[in-house]
């Protein structure tokens, strides 16, 4: 689980690097004042210079990955605050089990682009997990514990990169949870953590999830959805109309937008779908949420979609989920 373990600050003028670190492992091995120099020695693959670039970026923003010589992983999230200072929280990724090393399987988040149906413009990505392996990239199976805490690690990290590449400081990125990731207070704290560290306004980083994964416990998880609301992440209610979503959900829950499920979309030359879809928009902006049409795989149907109501639209004929690199291009093109 990724989860904040202790600050960090940078004193351009010493050079020097102040690590406070919580667990008892890393605070041993990490924590201290450091001369770039000396930390690199700690660290797998760090040199002095990189170490440096990473802290004193052109625009000030801070995201570096720290793999210690034992295969700790901490990330560095945070910023300039003035000429002389930059700070920050860290946070932990966990243990490499040595599993990337072997080539054997990489997480690899991907993201797919989100429009606008107005000005047909990008603006936000869905972040989606892919995990590179032997057998080409591959979607992961079943709940990974602390999948969803690295996706929005990378995620956030990513964000910054967009919005620079775009110009464009409202994009938001999407991220899928589960019920797993409900339970505890860790998600509220990674949350917390990254909008102070990266200085997001309310709303950056939206979390979806389905009625299926918020089942287990109704107000157990409406009590989260307020605090991780509260913490600064937008909700997201993902794969609406499928099986088993209900208007009694939609009632209580504390939403910024509704994704409408692809098999609905899919549907559109059935006037009797036309005339749900449409309600459905309606309904969602009476609420206060936006709409989102998923599985867009014909362009030709954007302009009805426009008309029935929908803010937002994604789909394979809008934009596959692809790296970090090819979406910088695509916000570019
Ligand atoms: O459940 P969720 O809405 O998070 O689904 C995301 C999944 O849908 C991803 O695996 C993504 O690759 C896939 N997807 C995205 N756009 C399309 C599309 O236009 N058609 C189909 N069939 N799948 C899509
Ligand atoms: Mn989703």
């Amino acid at each position: 689980m990724s989860v904040p373990i202790g600050e960090w600050q940078w004193n351009k003028s010493t050079q020097r690097l102040t690590l406070s670190l919580v667990p008892p492992s890393l605070e041993r091995l990490l924590s201290g004042d450091w001369a770039l120099d000396d930390l690199s020695n700690v660290l797998d693959g760090l040199s002095r210079q990189r170490l440096r670039n990473g802290l004193e970026t052109p625009d000030g923003d801070v995201a570096l990955e720290l793999v210690t010589a034992e295969g700790s992983i901490v990330h560095l999230a945070g910023g300039a605050v003035d000429d002389y200072w930059s700070r920050g929280v860290i946070l932990s990724v966990g243990e490499s089990t040595g599993a990337a090393e072997d080539s054997v399987v990489e997480l690899l988040p991907v993201f797919q682009p989100i429009l606008c149906l107005r000005s047909h413009r990008v603006e936000g990505f869905e972040a989606l997990a892919r995990w590179e392996g032997e057998k080409g990239a591959q979607t992961p199976v079943g709940d990974m514990q602390g999948l969803a805490s690295s996706m929005l690690i990378h995620a956030a990290e990513s964000l910054v990169g967009f919005r620079k590449t775009a110009r464009n400081p409202n994009l938001f990125v999407q991220v899928n949870i589960t019920s797993l990731d409900l339970e505890g207070d860790e998600l509220i704290d990674l949350i917390s953590a990254l909008q102070s560290g990266h200085k997001f306004a309310p709303g950056s980083i939206r979390l979806e999830l389905t009625e299926q994964d918020a089942l287990r416990d109704t107000q157990q998880t409406l009590n989260r959805l307020h605090d991780l609301k509260a913490a600064g992440a937008g909700i997201v209610l993902d794969d609406f109309g499928s099986g088993h979503s209900s208007f009694l959900w939609l009632a209580d829950l504390p939403a910024d937008a509704l994704k409408v499920d692809a098999s609905l979309i899919q549907q559109l030359d059935n006037p009797r779908v036309e005339t749900i879809l449409e309600a459905l928009t309606l309904m969602a902006r009476r609420l206060g949420m936006t709409s989102t049409a998923e599985g867009v795989e014909d362009e030709a149907i954007m302009p009805l979609l426009r008309t029935l109501g929908f803010d937002h639209a994604q789909g394979f004929a809008l934009g596959r989920p692809m790296s970090v690199s090819k979406a910088e291009a695509f916000l570019s093109a």
